[in-house]
């Protein structure tokens, strides 16, 4: 078949296969095929990173995508994953979520909106020696269980952590923290680590909606797999459970600082705070951000908004500062719904911390070098 100017096509390939179609739609070695005037293409099949004329599969399994024939994480991009400073892996799964599903989408949104993200912080400082390889998703197949699907992305993520690398988890509502916090718990099993969890929730029930493994369960699934409650902070908090204050309750080691204390608070005051919880005895700590810590004003893209949060700013300056404070050996970021959202507020937002998270984290790794 030969597309013309600014067609939309759809073309299949064989898994782990390049694709071999010039821009006219003639087979050609190593060409890819372009939309000249659609900044997107649909492949069925494959999720590719593109450079110039050519393409190389991320992830075969992929079903038809749509993506940017920009480059994903521009000029961060590099297929070295060792050189590579960040491992970039997306967990595509919302079906542990209690309303809005959607979270699923936010790996392929992100990676569709990183093409246009320049390698810039927001204090003007050009993000050079830092590189980025995408792994690709880890998603659920058909036949697999919940516990199954979770037990494979722990284990994916064990191999992430053996790279010694900084991996950035972009989910996926935010159950899939569950196994990935187990891989980090495994990994850094004989440190002391904690959690930072940002959010507008506790997620700490034990069962919700009959389920052990939902959104609402991630710190205290995290309990079980080996965080003790007194080095687990939620953050930003402003909607519980009744069974989640029992909980704290039961367990007032545990730390809560909820969005109401923060309201009249500093960024600076409140990162004063974690670090007096979070003090030089702590080896790793594993940093969750869910999108909704923030104001539904400023991140409506997500499954379960919750008035009074916290603003962007406010959460950019915190992050920055623990990055470049604690040592922050993981980030994910969930819950960004694209189905919900408006204009990508709410994944731009997402990409934004991340952008601003990696750099800290990095400074802080050549500081020690
Ligand atoms: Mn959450």
């Amino acid at each position: 078949m030969i597309y013309k100017k600014g067609d939309c096509g759809y073309f299949s390939t064989i898994q782990g296969k390049r694709p071999k179609l010039s821009s006219d739609g003639k087979v050609e070695k190593t060409r890819f095929f372009r939309m000249k005037e659609s900044p997107f293409f649909l492949f069925s099949g494959a999720y590719c990173k593109s450079q110039g004329n050519n393409a190389t599969i991320v992830n075969a399994k992929r079903k038809r995508k749509t993506m940017s024939v920009k480059e994903i994480w521009r000029e961060l991009n590099t297929d070295n994953i060792e050189s590579a400073d960040v491992i970039i892996m997306g967990v595509p799964f919302d079906e542990n979520v209690s309303c809005g599903k959607g979270a699923a989408q936010a790996p392929a949104k992100m990676r569709e909106l990183s093409a246009y993200l320049p390698p810039v912080t927001e204090d003007g400082k050009i993000i050079k020696g830092l590189t980025v390889c995408d792994f690709g998703d880890v998603e659920k197949s058909l036949h697999e269980n919940v516990p199954e699907y979770f037990n494979r992305v722990c284990a994916k993520a064990r191999k992430v952590f053996d790279l010694n690398k900084f991996p950035v988890f972009l989910g996926g509502d935010h159950s899939v923290s569950i196994p990935l916090r187990r891989a980090f718990a495994r990994h850094y099993s004989d440190k002391k680590i904690g959690i930072i969890h940002f959010d507008a929730h506790a997620d700490i029930c034990d069962v919700y909606d009959d389920n052990k493994f939902s959104h609402a369960n991630v710190n205290r699934r995290s309990i079980d797999d080996g965080f003790a409650p007194e080095n687990i902070l939620a953050f930003g908090i402003r909607s519980f459970e009744i069974q989640e204050l029992e909980f704290y309750a039961q367990h007032p080691e545990s730390h809560l600082i909820t969005a109401p204390q923060l309201a009249e608070k500093s960024a600076a005051h409140a990162v004063a705070m974690i670090c007096k919880i979070f003090d030089a005895s702590f080896d790793a700590i594993y940093l969750s951000i869910d999108i909704d810590c923030l104001d539904p004003s400023a991140a409506p893209g997500t499954g379960t908004p919750e008035a009074g949060g916290l603003t962007s700013r406010f959460v950019l300056d915190v992050v920055k500062a623990i990055c470049a404070r604690l040592p922050i050996r993981a980030l994910d970021l969930v819950e960004v719904s694209p189905p919900h959202d408006v204009n990508d507020i709410t994944s731009w937002a997402a990409l934004k911390i991340m952008l601003e998270a990696i750099y800290y984290v990095n400074q802080k790794k050549e500081s020690h070098r």
